[in-house]
């Protein structure tokens, strides 16, 4: 009997399925700003990451556990201990940030032939387009190099231009990532 109904409920109410995401990029790019919009609904005043925070948010029929790694120099080259497992990759830019666009297409250059990222998708979220004289998503996507990206097969990757202190982007982001992540799509 007990059984029965557990199994009813279940169908009823079937389980979240679960995502594994890495939210990545240069220090101050606005990693925990993002993370803390999406979960909380506000920006919080952060302050550089030195090690990760974790959060899981339930987004439509997913649960997200989303890891925020600090992207300071030391740590970005631990960054591999976090990926086995990983569903998907969300690599923050700071589109202001001119001067070390090379450094964030290098890292993400290294990420994208990694074995144990194989079959995760990425998601490109080009930040801080409310700064006046920003990089447009356009001037992103070239100085990140993304068509040598897909040149190497990785087809599922997708640039979002955002504003996390607006909330502008994210949502449009995040459903992008949820249907490249849902089963049989
Ligand atoms: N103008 C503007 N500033 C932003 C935006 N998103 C984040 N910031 C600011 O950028 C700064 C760095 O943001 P964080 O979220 O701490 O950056 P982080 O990527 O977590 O940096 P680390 O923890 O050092 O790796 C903060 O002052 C944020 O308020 C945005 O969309 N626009
Ligand atoms: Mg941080």
């Amino acid at each position: 009997m007990g059984t029965s109904i557990s199994k009813s409920l279940t169908s009823w109410f079937p389980q979240k399925q679960q995502v594994r995401l890495l939210i990545l990029g240069l220090d101050a790019a606005g990693k925990t700003s993002f993370l803390y919009k999406l979960q909380l609904g506000e920006i919080v005043t952060t302050i550089p990451t030195t090690g990760f925070n974790v959060e899981s948010i339930i987004y439509k029929n997913l649960t997200f556990t989303m890891w925020d790694v600090s992207g300071m120099w030391g740590i970005r080259k631990i960054w591999h201990h976090y990926y086995k497992d990983t569903d998907g990759v969300i690599f923050v830019v700071d589109s202001n940030d001119r001067d070390r666009m090379t450094e964030a297409k290098d890292d993400l250059h290294r990420m994208s032939i990694e074995d144990d990222l194989r079959d995760a998708v990425f998601l490109i979220m080009a930040n801080k387009q409310d700064i006046p004289g920003c990089m447009t998503v356009l001037e992103v996507y070239e100085a990140l190099d993304l068509d040598k990206i897909s040149q190497r097969g990785r087809r599922r990757f997708h640039i979002q231009p955002c504003a996390v202190l607006l909330g502008q982007g994210m949502e449009q982001g995040l459903e992008w990532l949820s249907r490249q992540l849902v089963k049989g799509v």
